[in-house]
């Protein structure tokens, strides 16, 4: 049992284009059980692994309602392979800019494809709240945040008070 430290931004292991896992071992098993863990405890309804300081194509997300049995997905080099024309607009917040939350656009549906945790190729078709979900993982570990979608005004507005809020910490 581990709950990880998660990174806030400004940080610069967020804007890392992260690492392709070329074979799922013992320590990206043992990544992603933390990593659900932190992920849990925070709470959040996905982590990607550069916001617990790895640089790892690696995500985990958990998008059941609170009257749904838990729904853990451990995703390893997830792709999104098809996206629908028609985009949502969903408020998004991040576990790395804590206390901000913007309307965000994204597509509504999305086929993802990803490494299980037994090396398996899985394809999944997604929509509503884990459409979105897996897209701000992903966009994660291509050193995106939700942010980067924003107006530079509203985007600099928050991470300089981010930048006030680290000093705080
Ligand atoms: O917990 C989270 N909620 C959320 C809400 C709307 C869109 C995306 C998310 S993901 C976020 C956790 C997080 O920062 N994942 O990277
Ligand atoms: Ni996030």
């Amino acid at each position: 049992m581990t709950i990880l430290p998660i990174v806030w931004a400004p940080d610069p292991v967020l804007k890392i284009k992260c690492l392709h896992v070329n074979s799922v071992g013992e320590a990206e098993k043992q990544l992603m059980k933390d990593m659900l863990e932190t992920m849990y405890n925070a709470p959040g309804v996905g982590l990607a692994a550069p916001q617990v300081g790895i640089t790892k194509r690696i995500i985990v997300v958990d998008c059941a309602r609170t009257d749904e049995p838990p729904a853990p997905y451990k995703m390893i080099n997830p792709e999104l392979i098809d996206t629908s024309k028609e985009e949502i607009i969903n408020e998004e917040g991040c576990l790395s800019l804590p206390g901000h939350y913007a309307d965000v656009s994204r597509p509504s549906t999305a086929r993802v494809r990803y490494l299980d945790e037994n090396g398996n190729q899985q394809i999944m078709d997604t929509e509503g709240l884990l459409a979105v979900c897996i897209q701000h993982e992903i966009d994660h570990i291509n050193g995106i945040l939700f942010v980067d979608h924003l107006s530079s005004l509203k985007r600099n507005m928050i991470l300089k008070k981010m930048v006030k809020a680290k000093k705080e910490r």
